[in-house]
């Protein structure tokens, strides 16, 4: 079988999370560091780029893919060894939730840390600009540098991040390091002794706030060095032999604090950015952890919440009444029919 390549930077917390997947599969892949602005010679343009672009051998070429979600699936199916996303139904809905909200509100922290204070921002505008492309010289890697800032800084209000806001992102990423401190500490990742899809996109996410920006990286090493510990390891787990799902009886006590949290700033979210699409809006206001919100629409993640409740409509019985015993007075019962 030919090897797999994907195209993406090391600053896209995306990439670093297919790269650690990738490597925990012991998929053969080929990583090519690079972004769409320098387009690779015979390969095919994605429909949308992002990073990381996966490159999947055709009969006659490549086709080329993004979006991490599907192509973890579509991993799932063509690899059977070493998978990410457990049988067990319950489990299933439990780690798309956590990828979920990994992909779609931790990242909120890993944007706001980067171009927030101007310590991060001054650190992340050259990394940006080599990370993408080692020979500039110096006057276009600082031009590059300037150009990637700006645009970055003026695009913070597309994910949520302000003044106004900084606080509660700020504080619920200060909560997840003690909660995955606390997991760390008990199985090692979110859903046993094994990592699931949910532990990817963690890890893909911390990769930047523990590595890259100064702001978060302090934290994290003043009150997590275990974390810190487990993003360097995450990195590259082919060698780890751990196979344990949770069982279902201890989930509420592993789990408890991360699915509180989920409930506490990520459901409301979802339920108010679906709302003002739905009601034909372009930006929206509400309550996220008793604090006031505001940011335009995301359609993506009216995506994200229909995916989620589809799931759960599907699910038997026995695992419905589980997951609502579980969810119950912490949000996530929102999620549930
Ligand atoms: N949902 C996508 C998100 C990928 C994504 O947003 N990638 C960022 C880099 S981390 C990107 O390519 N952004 C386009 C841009 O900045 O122009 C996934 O899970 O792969």
């Amino acid at each position: 079988m030919q090897d797999l390549e994907l195209l993406g930077v090391p600053g896209s917390p995306y990439t670093r999370k297919m790269l650690a997947l990738l490597r925990y599969r012991r998929i053969p892949h080929r990583m090519i560091w690079g972004s769409h602005f320098e387009p690779l010679a015979n390969y095919p343009a994605p429909k949308v780029k992002l990073l990381p672009t996966f490159y999947f051998p055709t009969a006659n070429g490549k086709e080329a893919v993004v979006d991490s979600t599907p192509i973890i699936q579509r991993l799932e199916r063509e690899h059977d060894d070493r998978k990410v996303v457990p049988d067990d139904p319950l489990l299933r809905f439990l780690t798309n939730l956590i990828e979920d909200f990994a992909d779609e509100w931790v990242t909120k922290a890993m944007f706001h840390y980067r171009w927030h204070f101007s310590e991060d921002a001054a650190n992340a505008g050259p990394l940006l600009a080599f990370w993408q492309n080692l020979h500039l010289e110096e006057e276009p890697a600082r031009a590059s540098s300037q150009a990637f800032a700006s645009r970055q800084i003026s695009r913070l209000y597309v994910v949520g991040s302000s003044h106004q806001t900084a606080r509660i992102i700020e504080s619920s990423f200060e909560r997840l390091v003690g909660i995955m401190d606390r997991i760390i500490e008990r199985q090692g990742f979110v859903l046993g002794t094994r990592p699931s899809a949910g532990d990817f996109a963690i890890y893909g996410q911390l990769t930047q706030l523990v590595w890259v920006d100064p702001t978060p990286a302090r934290f994290v090493a003043k009150h997590s060095p275990r974390l810190r510990a487990w993003i360097d390891r995450t990195d590259d787990l082919s060698g780890l032999q751990g196979d344990q799902w949770l069982p279902r009886s201890e989930l509420r006590i592993h789990l408890g604090e991360l699915i509180q949290e989920i409930g506490r700033v990520y459901v409301p979210f979802l339920i108010a950015n679906a709302k003002a699409i739905q009601e034909g809006r372009e930006e929206f206001e509400t309550l996220i952890d008793g604090q006031a919100w505001a940011q335009p629409v995301f359609p993506y993640q009216a995506k994200c919440l229909e995916h989620l409740r589809r799931e759960a409509i599907s699910l038997p019985a026995d695992v419905h009444h589980e997951l609502r015993s579980l969810f119950n007075g912490t949000g996530c019962e929102k999620l549930l029919p």
